[in-house]
């Protein structure tokens, strides 16, 4: 398989993590968001990924997946073990809870694309683009934080779509300098996670492309 990924993107991160859980061979196309005008607007990504945005997976029949959380599925339902997801159906609602709290109430308000908007169309001031990033993700993480279980990982004993969706989010809070100790759970949960070898070999810094 080959993934379209840029070292910082959480949404690539996530894909990372999922392709090394399933211990599935991959390689790395890199797509960097910000030379040259960003890479991902060059016609020959666009002819990949019309959304112009990594994660992007060329899966081993040749087919052109998007969107982390559909790439992640594909994964899950194309090779079952290990599980992404507990095998009780109310479990599995909320590990999925968990994942969507990231993927659709924290990353979307929150990603380059949503920042450089505020900052170029909207003329905001970095301090105020600042505290718009740290709200929505503490926001956020104070639900995760109440729902989670107390570990080892977001759901008890078993790596879940949880786990996947908190460590690359956790990697950009930390990043962009949020506060995190009024998260224990979510700090241990990160730190856990980042022991096994498939989350540590998909981190921003052990990535080719990495600066
Ligand atoms: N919901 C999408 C989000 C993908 C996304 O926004 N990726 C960002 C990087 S994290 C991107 O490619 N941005 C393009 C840009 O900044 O122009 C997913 O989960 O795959």
């Amino acid at each position: 398989m080959k993934l379209y990924s840029y070292f910082r993107s959480s949404a690539a991160y996530r894909a990372r993590i999922a392709l090394n859980l399933k211990n599935i061979a991959y390689e790395t196309v890199p797509i960097h968001l910000l030379k040259d005008g960003g890479q991902q607007r060059r016609p020959e990504f666009r002819a990949i990924n019309p959304q112009m945005r990594v994660p992007a997976l060329v899966t081993s029949t040749g087919d052109v997946l998007i969107q982390s959380l559909a790439i992640i599925e594909y994964l899950e339902e194309t090779h079952p073990h290990p599980p992404f997801l507990p095998r009780d159906v109310t479990a599995r609602a909320h590990a999925r809870a968990l994942a969507d709290i990231i993927a659709c109430d924290i990353h979307p308000l929150n990603n380059l694309l949503a920042l450089r908007y505020l900052k170029r169309q909207m003329h905001q001031e970095q301090s105020a683009i600042d505290a718009w990033y740290h709200h929505w993700v503490i926001e956020g993480f104070e639900a995760f934080e109440a729902l989670a279980q107390s570990g080892p990982y977001a759901c008890g004993n078993e790596v879940t779509i949880a786990d996947i969706f908190l460590v690359p989010q956790v990697a950009n809070a930390r990043r962009l300098n949020v506060p995190l100790d009024g998260f224990p759970k979510i700090v241990a949960i990160d730190a856990a996670c980042l022991k096994l070898a498939a989350f540590d070999r998909a981190r921003p810094e052990k990535q080719p492309d990495a600066e």
